[in-house]
């Protein structure tokens, strides 16, 4: 496993690309947040599904966010949720959502955020969440740890995984696909789970969900369906706060399955969500 240190003998000095994401990220979201109307937001669009929407807000958002991130670093490549998709000549490509939890921002519920990822090889090394609303930055450095900075003025704060409870007594999160079919199973599935654990909360946002089992606001999170800008940031923020961040094999995390938990809960839970037909 290579560290911050070993990066920078290869060139790559992580922290710094730490600092481009957060800049990068933290001017989108103030940008959404100066120019969000009162009330709902409009959808100009809608993607796999009725449900699957798109505001002008989403495609600006990742209009700056590859202005800013190419313009510090022109032979990077760039993958959005949007459809920005530049090669990379440099080895480093920028994964970004530029709103994260698009439909809490149509509806102006809480948590929507901004998360852009610096990868190599298909692995983050460095990376950012903003939730909008609040201006909170999450902040990750492969081999270097994750912070929390609750307003750009604070102290950045070490995250660590609390020690987690037994199952019967955790509070998980998890999310449903845009997909109506996929819905229905993913809510028969959680039936199964509810009677065995605390509660479930439905953040929204998966890059909010992976932060939250950073700083310890829920001890597990699970969902089917991810795609890699929902979780490359957020899951980096998680793992370096000690969480295990995999599929249910225990691989990589994929579109089957993203789970993230305390170590000492990652069992238990994989076995019960295994129980449960996910
Ligand atoms: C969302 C994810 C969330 C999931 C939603 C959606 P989007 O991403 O962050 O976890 O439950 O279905 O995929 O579409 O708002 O970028």
């Amino acid at each position: 496993m290579s560290t911050a240190a070993d990066d920078r003998r290869s060139g790559l000095h992580l922290p710094g690309l730490r600092d481009l994401a957060v800049r990068a990220a933290r001017e989108a979201a103030n940008w959404v947040a100066e120019n969000r109307p009162p009330g709902r937001v409009d959808v100009s669009a809608t993607k796999s599904s009725p449900t699957d929407v798109v505001t002008d807000f989403d495609t600006r958002s990742e209009r700056l966010l590859r202005q800013h991130l190419l313009g510090a670093r022109p032979d990077d490549g760039i993958l959005g949720e949007e459809g920005a998709s530049v090669d990379s000549r440099s080895g480093v490509v920028w994964v970004v959502d530029p709103i994260d939890g698009t439909v809490n921002f149509v509806y102006d519920h809480p948590c929507y955020s901004v998360s852009v990822a610096a990868q190599v090889d298909g692995e983050s090394v460095a990376g950012a969440v903003v939730d909008i609303p609040t201006g909170a930055t999450y902040a990750a450095v492969r081999g270097g740890g994750a912070t929390l900075q609750t307003d750009p003025a604070a102290a950045r704060r070490e995250l660590r995984v609390p020690e987690p409870p037994r199952l019967d007594q955790a509070l998980v999160s998890t999310g449903f696909g845009y997909d109506s079919g996929l819905r229905e199973s993913q809510a028969r599935a959680v039936a199964g789970l509810l009677g065995q654990v605390r509660d479930i909360r439905r953040v929204g946002a998966a890059s909010l969900d992976l932060c939250m089992v950073a700083t310890g606001q829920v001890d597990a999170y699970f969902e089917q369906g991810l795609n890699e800008w929902d979780r490359a940031a957020g899951g980096l923020v998680a793992a370096e706060a000690g969480a295990r961040v995999v599929d249910l094999d225990g691989g990589r995390p994929s579109r089957r399955m993203t789970l993230a938990t305390a170590p000492g809960l990652h069992d238990e839970l994989v076995d019960a969500v295994r129980g449960c037909g996910f």
